[in-house]
């Protein structure tokens, strides 16, 4: 019977089959995806084939080919990868101004390994309500207009206060959706939220990974009232593992992307080249400077520290 996957915990995977039942299946074991050795081959969103064994618990079979997927490396050093989910509509970036600041060198990151995944991406900025000076609240109004003119949905809410939620709640309605973004930002909050029941705990910052550690986290599908699902990874770092060729950066912003048509010369790194539009958009203001820095950046990063990106 087909299912969708909506819990995996490593040795068990839950599936909710076709006709609403709730099935706890064992896993074969470790397959290999592209070869990658992979921990988890079956994923949170995961359309699977669900055999029966006769008594016995029932074993995920096939796994339907996937739209998109997001995976990481289990841990730094390892060459083993997770899958963290599947079948995205989208990726949320729960990200704040204040208590904590969320750097654009983070948001962009995560924007462009979206843009790789080929994962739509949104942005929520949480804690609006303690945006409490003119400047503080004009300065979220740029970065809300800077990334919509690029064309990222941007929302503004504050899950203590409950503005702004149901504008949220309209942007997942009926969508499979990724919650991500660093710790405190407010997504168990934002959960609690839109899901009541869920009562996923606040604050609850202990969960620190103690440093060296293999600290194994599994996502989890949580269905909305209105229709849809967010997946809740608890351990989120679940973007940022991506190792960009350094030719393919630009293609992951998307208005430098576009302006680069223009270049002189076709192999144009937007570094120092003469005739750059890229260069030149910066200057006269089309791309934004913290844009710009955040592709410096990821251009930046050593090679040789890195592994390729596994897909
Ligand atoms: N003032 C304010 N605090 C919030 C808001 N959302 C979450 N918090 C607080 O921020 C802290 C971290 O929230 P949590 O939901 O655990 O963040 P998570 O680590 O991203 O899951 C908690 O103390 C929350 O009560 C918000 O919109 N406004
Ligand atoms: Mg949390
Ligand atoms: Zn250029």
């Amino acid at each position: 019977m087909k299912g969708l996957v909506i819990k995996n915990t490593g040795s068990w995977v839950t599936v909710r089959l076709e006709d609403g039942e709730t099935v706890n299946c064992k896993m074969r074991g470790v397959l290999r995806l592209k070869g990658m050795r992979c921990t988890n081959p079956v994923a949170v969103g995961d359309q699977v084939q669900v055999e029966d064994k006769g008594g016995d618990a029932p074993v995920v079979g096939a796994i339907e080919p996937r739209k998109n997927y997001i995976i990481r490396r289990s841990s730094n050093l390892s060459k083993e990868f997770q899958i963290i989910a599947a079948n995205l509509d989208q990726a949320i970036l729960v990200a704040t101004i204040v208590h904590p600041e969320t750097s654009t060198t983070f948001i962009d990151r995560f924007l462009a390994t979206a843009e790789a995944y080929q994962v739509p991406a949104v942005l929520a900025f949480n804690k609006i309500d303690l945006l409490v000076t003119e400047e503080i609240r004009e300065y979220l109004n740029e970065l809300k207009s800077m990334y919509e003119r690029i064309g990222y949905p941007v929302v503004t809410l504050s899950a203590a206060t409950g503005e702004g939620a149901d504008t949220l709640r309209q942007l997942l309605a009926g969508k499979m959706s990724l919650l991500s973004g660093n710790s405190g930002v407010g997504k168990s909050s934002i959960i609690n939220l839109l899901v009541p029941e869920a009562h996923v705990r606040v604050g609850d910052v202990s969960q620190t990974h103690h440093k060296g550690m293999h600290t194994t986290t599994f996502s989890e599908l949580l269905d909305l009232p209105g229709g849809g699902a967010i997946i809740d990874t608890p351990g989120v770092k679940a973007f940022g593992t991506i190792d960009f060729e350094r030719a393919e950066v630009a293609h992951y912003f998307p208005e430098i992307f576009r302006i680069s048509s223009d270049c002189r010369f076709n192999n144009c790194t937007h570094t120092h080249e003469p005739g750059c539009a890229v260069l030149a958009a910066v200057e006269n203001g089309d791309i934004a400077i913290s844009r710009y820095t955040s592709y410096l950046s990821i251009l930046d990063e050593d090679p040789n520290n890195k592994y390729r990106k596994p897909f």
